[in-house]
């Protein structure tokens, strides 16, 4: 017999599965048995249970576009390649740019001829756009494509856009003047890795949990789902991953007992070195990538949706995952600029619909377009194979 067939699953799994079985909550110390494991057979097999228990194997995606409007930022986060310096004197680097308010309702335009339910907007922290800039956009967008949803902007932003408006506003202000704009919901972003280490090594100018967690709670509060990212690879333990869940746990307890919005969908980010400060580290392995969508999804177990962001884990890792806790994979995309693993280095990353259908089933999932919110999106006579 040869040591595969002969390799036992991991006894200290047994605990685990008996309270997965159970719908009993895990703690951070099964979180950390799951990480260690080297049976990732059980590991899939319970993430696989809890993803069934929820969505049966019904496999999310959408037609969306990314539009990032900005890539000049006034931060330096190490794991960034995305961010440019900005001179206030004008001569800019060669690569910087800023979208007008036209340009973007253009593209905008041009997804939703093509079937988008959502456009997803975020850029850098430009230093002089004023805060009208971010109003008229989502005003825009709105009038001319009344029914494309607006998620935008991370919590990072909002909180920059708190210290540019005259005169200056809070998060809820802020939040509000944006929603009577029409911003619909908020991505995830900008959340990395919620420890005080990590921030001060690698985004230290950048907000940190606390500032993240009053943007989304009040976000909550006024009735605007958000997301929730994790950025894992770079200088974090797996410990310090743990607990950012359990962070992001807590917070989703308040906020579906207290609240009329909370978050959908937890979105592990695969840190891409390639052209950031942190270029010289590894990133992730395929394997690291399967753990930390499974863990993910048995941790946050009140947590509707566990994505891939296929950008980031690539296609074939997101369809693997799939079969391992995952149930969403984003969308079409069209356009990403923060990083580029796919798309031979440019920004036009795009799947097709029938592209993202075909990983889906091959995966033995039953592919369902989504809009931003999960309904299922009736495909009426949609050419869609
Ligand atoms: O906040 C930056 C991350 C985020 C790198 O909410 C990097 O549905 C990997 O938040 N390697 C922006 N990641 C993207 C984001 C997102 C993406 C898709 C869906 C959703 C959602 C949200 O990208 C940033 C940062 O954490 N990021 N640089 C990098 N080198």
């Amino acid at each position: 017999m040869d040591s595969v067939t002969q390799q036992p699953g991991d006894p200290a799994l047994e605990p685990i599965r008996a309270k997965v079985l159970a719908g009993e909550r895990l703690s951070p110390a099964d979180g950390l048995t799951l990480y260690r494991t080297r049976d990732l057979f059980t590991l899939g097999e319970l993430a696989h249970l809890a993803r069934r228990r929820r969505h049966g194997l019904r496999a999310f995606y959408n037609i969306n576009r990314h539009i990032n409007y900005t890539n000049f930022c006034v931060l330096k986060c190490k794991f960034c390649a995305f961010g440019r310096p900005y001179n206030p004197r004008g001569d800019q680097v060669a690569d910087g740019y800023t979208l007008s308010v036209d340009e973007i309702v253009a593209q905008a335009v041009e997804a939703a001829q093509r079937g988008a339910t959502e456009v997803h907007i975020v850029g850098g922290l430009h230093p002089t756009l004023p805060f009208s800039y971010y109003t008229d956009l989502c005003r825009a967008i709105k009038q001319h494509c009344p029914s494309l949803h607006i998620k935008a902007f991370t919590a990072i932003e909002i909180v920059h856009f708190t210290r540019i408006a005259r005169p200056r506003l809070s998060i809820a202000e802020v939040l509000t003047a944006l929603k009577e704009a029409g911003l619909d919901s908020l991505p995830g972003g900008g959340a990395e890795i919620f420890d005080d280490r990590v921030h001060d090594e690698t985004f230290q100018t950048k907000v940190g949990e606390e500032q993240w967690f009053d943007v989304h709670q009040a976000a909550h509060r006024l009735g605007l789902p958000t997301n929730a990212t994790m950025l894992y690879g770079h200088v974090e333990s797996v410990e310090e991953r743990i607990q950012h869940m359990i962070k992001l746990r807590k917070q989703q307890d308040i906020s579906l007992a207290e609240h009329p919005a909370a978050f959908q969908c937890f979105v592990p980010l695969s840190f891409i070195p390639d052209g950031s400060a942190l270029a010289h580290l590894p990133g992730p392995t395929g394997l690291d990538d399967l753990r930390t969508l499974a863990v993910s999804r048995l941790l946050l177990d009140n947590f509707p949706h566990v994505k891939a962001f296929w950008i980031m884990q690539s296609p074939q890792l997101a369809q693997v995952a799939l079969n391992w806790g995952v149930d969403d994979f984003d969308g079409t995309v069209v356009w990403y600029d923060i990083t580029k693993r796919e798309g031979r280095g440019t920004t036009r990353q795009e799947m097709t619909v029938p592209q993202i259908r075909r990983l889906l089933r091959e995966a033995g999932c039953q592919p369902v377009e989504r809009d931003t919110l999960y309904r299922a999106v009736l495909c009426g006579d949609k050419v869609i194979r």
